[in-house]
Formats: C-alpha cells, structure tokens, sequence
C-alpha cells in the first residue's frame, strides 16, 4: 500500500511537485514549474502529460485508458522493458515486458538550478520480477520536465551472469488530425513493417500516414519532426542509447479493436519510439549499464 502523505512528506517539492491519487486507483505525481505542467503515474513510471507553458498537451492520453493494476496505460509514455512487444519464447507473458506493469519507487525529487525539475524512480529486481524475468537488474528512470522533456532509462545487470534485454521509450504524441501531420528526419533509414513482409528504405523525406503502420526503422540515432499544420507546431524528438525507431499508428480498424482507446483514436495520436530491439538488443556484462533516453520538446 502506498502512503501518499508520506511521499509528499519525504518528496515534494514547495509547490512544485505534488502526490496525489489519480481516478482513486493509482498513485501519481504533478509537476508544474516555471517551463512547463507534467503529470507522471508511480505505476509503470509513466509520463501521462508534458504542456510547456503556452501550447497545448504535447502527449496523447486515451481517455479510455484504464488505470488499473494489472493493465498498462494506454498513452503518454509507456516504458517497454525488459523486452519490447511480444516475449521470444512465452506468449503468456505481457506484451512489452512487466515494467509497464509494476509501481516504480520514487527516489529522488529535485529542483535543478536551472529551475528544471528533476524526478527519479527505480524498479529492482525482486520475487515479483523474477516470476517473469530471473535476472538481478536495477532500472532507473529519470524525467526531466523543463522547456523539454528528457526521459532516461538506465539499466544495470546486477547479476554474475551477463544479461540481455530490449526495451522501448514509446511515447504517443497529441496530433491535430493524422492527415495533417508529417514525420521528418528518417529519409534514406531501412525499415521493416510488422503489417507487410520485406524491408523497405525510407525515400521521402516525409513520412504521412494514410493507413495503419507499425514502422521499425533501423540503425538509426536520428533526431524526428513531426510537422503539424493545423496545430502549427513542429514537436522535436530526440533520442540517445537507441538504435532503433518505431512509429506506430493502429488505423481505424485496430483502433475501434483496441478496447482502451476510441474508435476515432488513431487520428489523433502517432507513436515515434525510441527503442532497442531487434538487432539492437541491450547485451550486458555483470555490473555494466546502458541508457535509452528520449528529449521531447518543441521546436521555436
Ligand atoms: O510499438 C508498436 C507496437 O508494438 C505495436 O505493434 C502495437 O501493438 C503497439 O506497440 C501497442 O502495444 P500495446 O501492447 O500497448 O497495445
């Protein structure tokens, strides 16, 4: 049981950083500084809302997301670890691993001097991930709420056997209108499609959705625009530690098939992911680390 008072009392900050209970379910926190108001769910550490001051939500939440232990989240950023999309081997565990899945302990709350603020959670490893997953790992995820969002996922194998996993930071971005929208910074990267065999090169420098896509580009450290003419804003992001991208939007028929989201969802969100996977998989001595981090914000 987690006791609110008493992570208000050890981490929050003035009227920075607030705990509170969200749809009386789980436990969340706010953010609201001189740059910009986040909100971030202890379960999954999940970053649900970035709104720099002056400009609309720059993340998607599904207003059918369920908030409930045993679910993930559906929007904002969900954190896919310790592997991304279906298991190798299991198909009875979950979809992008259990860390979408778990309350995350918060470790650590901070006022940068720059006057960013800084929130830190760790999941380690304990029964509970064993049932899933046998290794000994700490993961540590940073959330940097400034004029951008800087989201770091750190993981270290604490076992005496070398580890692997994959991972993904896979953020969904509020749109104005999928039609209206146009991804930039891929052209000329190899991509592979799970909805059409065969590997592909990205030729445009433009990337529209006209149907559902579920796109992994690799061997790609590129920074990525999305262009939004109604909107009138181009959202940045960039990326570090990761080898791939994945952009994902479900079309209309998954859309109304996905239980969580709207039935007209898929038009306004798209997913740009920072993920390793594939042949990008994270492969870790004992005692070594490695960090996947996204940087999120708006270009001027
Ligand atoms: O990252 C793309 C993807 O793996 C898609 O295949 C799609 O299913 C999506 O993630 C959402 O997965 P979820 O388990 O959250 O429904």
């Amino acid at each position: 049981m987690i006791d609110i008072d008493e992570l208000n009392d050890r981490f929050s900050l003035g009227g920075v950083v607030k705990f509170a209970e969200l749809h009386d379910k789980l436990v969340y926190l706010t953010v609201a500084n001189q740059y910009a108001d986040a909100q971030i769910c202890l379960y999954g550490a999940h970053v649900m809302s970035f709104r720099p001051h002056h400009s609309e939500e720059i993340l998607w939440m599904s207003p059918k997301s369920n908030f409930q232990i045993g679910q993930p989240i559906r929007g904002g950023i969900p954190v896919c670890f310790p592997w991304f999309g279906p298991h190798k081997s299991d198909s009875a565990k979950p979809q992008h691993g259990f860390g979408r899945l778990m309350y995350w302990e918060v470790t650590e709350t901070a006022v940068k001097t720059n006057g960013k603020t800084l929130v830190g959670f760790k999941l380690c490893s304990s029964d509970e991930t064993k049932a899933y997953w046998p290794h000994d790992f700490c993961a540590e995820l940073t959330v940097i709420i400034g004029k951008t969002l800087e989201v770091s996922l750190k993981v270290t194998n604490q076992s005496a056997e070398p580890l692997e996993y994959t991972c993904a930071l896979h953020s969904y971005y509020n749109i104005s209108a999928i039609e209206d929208i146009t991804i930039t910074g891929l052209q000329g990267a190899r991509y592979h499609s799970q909805l059409e065999p065969g590997e592909f090169i990205q030729d445009s420098p433009k990337i529209e959705i006209r149907k559902a896509e579920t796109r992994h580009y690799h061997n790609t450290i590129a920074t990525c625009m999305i262009e939004d003419s109604l909107f009138k804003r181009k959202i940045r992001i960039g990326k570090a530690g990761s080898g791939i991208t994945t952009v994902w939007n479900p079309g209309k028929d998954a859309s109304a098939a996905i239980d969580d989201m709207p039935n007209d969802a898929y038009l306004h969100f798209v997913c740009v992911e920072a993920v390793n996977a594939f042949e990008d998989v994270i492969k870790l001595a004992p005692g070594e680390s490695h960090s996947t981090s996204a940087m999120i914000g708006l270009e001027s």
